[in-house]
Parts: structure tokens; C-alpha cells; sequence
């Protein structure tokens, strides 16, 4: 496990990271750089829904103990993990599919996404790991007022980075 404490005065871990191998890390890790730029703790944990279920589950029981209030779901090609995990808590499972493998991502995809009713799993897009570590932070934001400011500030600083991009392109124009 890796743990990333970056920002906040309490230093609890809030948003816990599953990935099914350890060769997804390289994607994964910048679900953390996100949350670290947001200041909320994080950790990542390899763990595979087919090869390591009971990791999955000790890990699960482990993090509502501890008071982890989001849940993110990363695998490749059949990624059943996020699936699983919000089948067993009713915390909030985020699913990150990761486009390795033959199909490109289209497989990790339904996968995660085609969930039955009962059993949500918010799917971001094939490799969106940026976007599911702001969805984290948006739900995160309606208990955290400082988590709310740091999304506000990060919206802010993007569009900044936009426009200035926009203007060089059209000043080389
Ligand atoms: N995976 C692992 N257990 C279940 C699944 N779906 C995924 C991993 C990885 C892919 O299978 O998330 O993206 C291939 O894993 P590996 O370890 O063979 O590289």
C-alpha cells in the first residue's frame, strides 16, 4: 500500500485507491497526483477482484473502519473490480477503466460501467484518472469546505492554462 497525506491538517486517509496489477501504476498514480494537488489524502492498494478477492475485501473492511468516504475502482480489460467493490459497501465507488489490453479499454469500460440497478459504480472516461480523482474531490466538497475552495481554485487555474494556450496558438497563427 501507498499512502499520500498531502494537504490536510488531519492527515486521514479519505479517498482509497484499488488497482487490479501493479502494471496499471503508472495511470493510476495520477489519480493521487490529482488528490494530492487538491490537498486530500490518499492511498493505493493493488488488489484484483479475480486473482486477490479476499485482499479486495480485507482491504474494504479495513478502510470503512478507518473512515475512507470515497472509493476508486481501477483495472484493465475485464474490470470487474469497481463492480465489486460496490457490492460489497455503500460508500461511493468511483470505476477508472484502463484502456490496456486487445480492446483497446472498450472491455474495461462496460465492464465497470454496465452495473446492475442497485449498484452504481460512477464510470469516468477509458484512462480519465484525472477526472475520477475531481469526481472523488466533488463529492468529498460537500462535507469539506476547504476541499470546495481547492476545486474552485483548481477550476480556476485551468482556465487560466486554457486561455493562455489559446492565445499563444493564435498569436503563432
Ligand atoms: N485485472 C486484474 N485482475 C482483474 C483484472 N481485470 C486487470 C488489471 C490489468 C489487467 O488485468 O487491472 O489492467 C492485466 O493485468 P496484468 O497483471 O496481467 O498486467
Amino acid at each position: 500500500m501507498s499512502k499520500s497525506t498531502a494537504g490536510t491538517a488531519t492527515k486521514k486517509i479519505l479517498v482509497g485507491i484499488l488497482t487490479g496489477s501493479p502494471n496499471d501504476l503508472p495511470k493510476v498514480v495520477k489519480v493521487r497526483d490529482t488528490l494530492d494537488e487538491l490537498g486530500i489524502p490518499s492511498e493505493i492498494v493493488v488488489a484484483s477482484a479475480h486473482r486477490t478477492p479476499d485482499k479486495v475485501f480485507a482491504y474494504l473492511d479495513r478502510a470503512h473502519a478507518e473512515g475512507v468516504q470515497v472509493l476508486i475502482g481501477c483495472a484493465g480489460v475485464a474490470a470487474h473490480l469497481a463492480g465489486v467493490i460496490a457490492g460489497h459497501t455503500r460508500l461511493p465507488v468511483i470505476g477508472l477503466p484502463l484502456g490496456n489490453g486487445p480492446l483497446s479499454g472498450w472491455d474495461s469500460l462496460l465492464s465497470t460501467v454496465q452495473m446492475p440497478p442497485g449498484v452504481p459504480v460512477a464510470t469516468v472516461a477509458i484512462d480519465g484518472a484525472r477526472n475520477a480523482a475531481i469526481m472523488a474531490a466533488r463529492i468529498l466538497a460537500l462535507k469539506y469546505p476547504d476541499i470546495d475552495e481547492g476545486l474552485k481554485a483548481l477550476a480556476e487555474r485551468e482556465r487560466e492554462r486554457y486561455d493562455q494556450t489559446a492565445d499563444e496558438a493564435l498569436s503563432g497563427l
